[in-house]
């Protein structure tokens, strides 16, 4: 018999956006329930449990800001965490505060339908478990639904083939194998170096070369920790501002003298991550300005590669520094420098099919014992499409968004009351410190509810006209910058037939958080509110 739990609100996963939505709404006296998929919490940081994975947003600033005991209390070992840290950080959230009894694990939403006449949601489960609620909360994650390669003879391929995102538990023993690894984005360029130790040998298959910015990690040391931990409501209130406290310069690059310019890259590139494309203003809105920089990062890598053609190989040219999400490594361009390391340019042989225990491309059978996956995710709005969501009427969310993702604030979207969206399409989201989105959204979410409390109403919905022209000032926003240049995730570009539409909204975190808040000011404007 198939069992029903009911609450005010359900939560779909348990990533840093489930958790902190739930303990938030249980804070304000909302009963909550939670649905994972995976066996324990983490989210990200429960999957992605490959060789090399880490954050590249420093620890301290990558963590909740919400429990002031929290951030004093727990010492972070690195400048940038790997996963089994930040897993366990996670893990211990969920003890401190006893989230874990309102999660249901092991079961995944298959769909979330809106009852008009109830004004209800209800969420069928793989379980056989029912959830009803009053308000339903989307914190799947951007980046959850992770992507295979549609190569030709894949599902032939006779040994494991690993998706980075979806690593075994219990790890993968990569000693004495000759492995393949496919895919050159973040978690690629974290992954090959660690493999590359390990491993007897490794074909890296490249399709785009990027660009990647040393991290410098190493030791937090206590001395550093102890001085930021003493300043901490100042640093997280700049953050809510900026996103990441980076040093974000008001100089031009192209009005910037050549040497000096170059100095500013030289020192940000010694100094690490993803601070060094904030060395100037115009970077990011001015192609030649970009230039100067995507030069002096494809100088680097000539430098660091000794064999020039492979050094060729990995110098990217076909996009703008900055517009697919910017790598930051620990000796990846190093690892080309191995014997036991090969770089094959599937641009200038690409591959015709996987057969038996190999890659064949257009050149030769590239043997190896197993295959890694790097090839990301249905970024942003896999996660949500792949559950059937049905609004007002019985109108499904596919169809609505089969142009591209359309929604209010990236918060809400018109026909489907009291769904809400945890940094979602139309967001900044990816774009900053996912912490910063998560926790604001969460906190401008439990706003809203506690106004519908207080005026009598129980249902929220995005209107149309808002909605359009949220959507077209997200459009906009977008191509007043480079990024659009780019075949990226950012676009769709990386999953066949998806839509080619910018989802995330370039804002300065500040600024969104100023114009979500004005919203919420004027009676909660472009929204219609009202008891059903
Ligand atoms: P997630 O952590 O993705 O959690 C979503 C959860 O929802 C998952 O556990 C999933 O199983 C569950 N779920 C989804 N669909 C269903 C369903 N139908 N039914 C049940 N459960 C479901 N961001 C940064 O800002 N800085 C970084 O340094 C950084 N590093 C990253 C490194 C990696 C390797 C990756 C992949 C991402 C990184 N990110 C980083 C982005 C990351 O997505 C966010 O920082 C953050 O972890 C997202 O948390 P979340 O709770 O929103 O989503
Ligand atoms: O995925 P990606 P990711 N044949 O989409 C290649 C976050 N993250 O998992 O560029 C050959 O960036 C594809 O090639 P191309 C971060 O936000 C953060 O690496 O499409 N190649 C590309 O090289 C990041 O941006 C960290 O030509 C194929 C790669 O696979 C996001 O997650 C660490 C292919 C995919 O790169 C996703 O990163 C990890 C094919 N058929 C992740 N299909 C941090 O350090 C795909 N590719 C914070």
């Amino acid at each position: 018999m198939s069992q029903e739990i009911r609450s005010d609100v359900v939560i779909v996963g348990a990533g840093f956006a489930g958790l902190h939505m739930l303990h938030q709404l249980r804070g304000l006296g909302f009963s909550a329930r939670v649905i994972e998929a995976a066996s324990d919490v983490g989210g990200v940081w429960y999957w992605n449990r490959y060789p090399g994975a880490r954050c590249d947003v420093e620890s301290l600033q990558y963590s909740y800001s919400f429990c002031s005991d929290l951030e004093q209390s727990w010492n972070w070992t690195e400048k940038y965490a790997a996963q089994p840290e930040i897993l366990r950080y996670i893990e211990h959230v969920a003890s401190r505060f006893d989230l874990r009894r309102e999660i249901t694990f092991n079961t995944r939403v298959l769909s979330a339908i809106f009852n008009d006449r109830l004004s209800e949601w209800c969420l069928q489960t793989d379980s056989g478990l029912t959830f009803r609620s009053q308000y339903c909360v989307m914190a799947t994650g951007a980046l959850s639904v992770p992507r295979l390669p549609d190569l030709p003879g894949i599902e032939n391929f006779e040994g494991p083939i690993y998706h980075t995102g979806a690593w075994p538990r219990e790890g993968v023993d990569l000693r004495g194998k000759r492995v393949g690894v496919i895919g050159t984005g973040s978690s690629g360029i974290q992954a090959i170096p660690v493999i590359a130790r390990q491993a007897k040998k490794v074909s890296v298959f490249q399709r785009t070369a990027n660009f990647v910015i040393p991290a410098h990690n190493g030791p937090l040391e206590d001395e550093a920790q102890v001085a930021w931990k003493s300043n901490y409501a100042d640093h997280r209130a700049r953050a809510k501002e900026v996103g990441t406290l980076y040093e974000f310069s008001a100089k031009s690059a192209l009005a910037t003298p050549t040497a000096e310019r170059v100095a500013e890259y030289e020192r940000r590139w010694q100094k690490g991550g993803v601070n060094f494309v904030h060395a100037f203003n115009d970077l990011m809105i001015d192609k030649a300005a970009n230039d100067t920089i995507s030069d002096f990062v494809r100088h680097k890598i000539r430098q660091i590669v000794k064999n020039p053609v492979v050094a060729d190989s990995l110098c990217p040219t076909d996009h703008p520094l900055g517009t697919k999400r910017i790598c930051v490594d620990t000796g990846y361009f190093e690892t080309f420098n191995r014997d036991n390391v090969e770089l094959v340019d599937l641009k200038k042989t690409p591959v015709r099919e996987l057969s038996g225990n190999a890659v064949v491309t257009t050149q030769k059978a590239h043997e190896i014992d197993l295959l890694v996956c790097a090839t990301g995710y249905d970024a942003l709005t896999g996660a949500v499409l792949n559950i059937d969501i049905q609004g007002l009427q019985g109108q499904t969310l596919k169809e609505k968004w089969a142009q591209g993702p359309r929604t209010y604030l990236g918060l809400m979207t018109q026909a489907f009351p009291n769904l809400f969206f945890i940094t979602g399409a139309g967001s900044p989201s990816v774009l900053v410190n996912m912490i910063v989105g998560i926790e604001h959204h969460v906190a401008w979410i439990c706003d809203a509810l506690q106004y519908l409390k207080a005026q009598g109403f129980n249902c929220m919905e995005a209107s149309k006209d808002a909605e359009n022209n949220w959507v077209e000032h997200v459009n906009q926003a977008a191509n007043k910058t480079l990024l659009p240049l780019a075949n990226s995730w950012f676009l769709g570009a990386n999953i066949p037939g998806k839509p080619r539409v910018f989802m995330p909204y370039v804002a300065k975190i500040g600024l969104y958080r100023k114009e979500c808040q004005n919203i919420a000011d004027q009676g909660y404007q472009g929204f219609k509110l009202s008891t059903s």
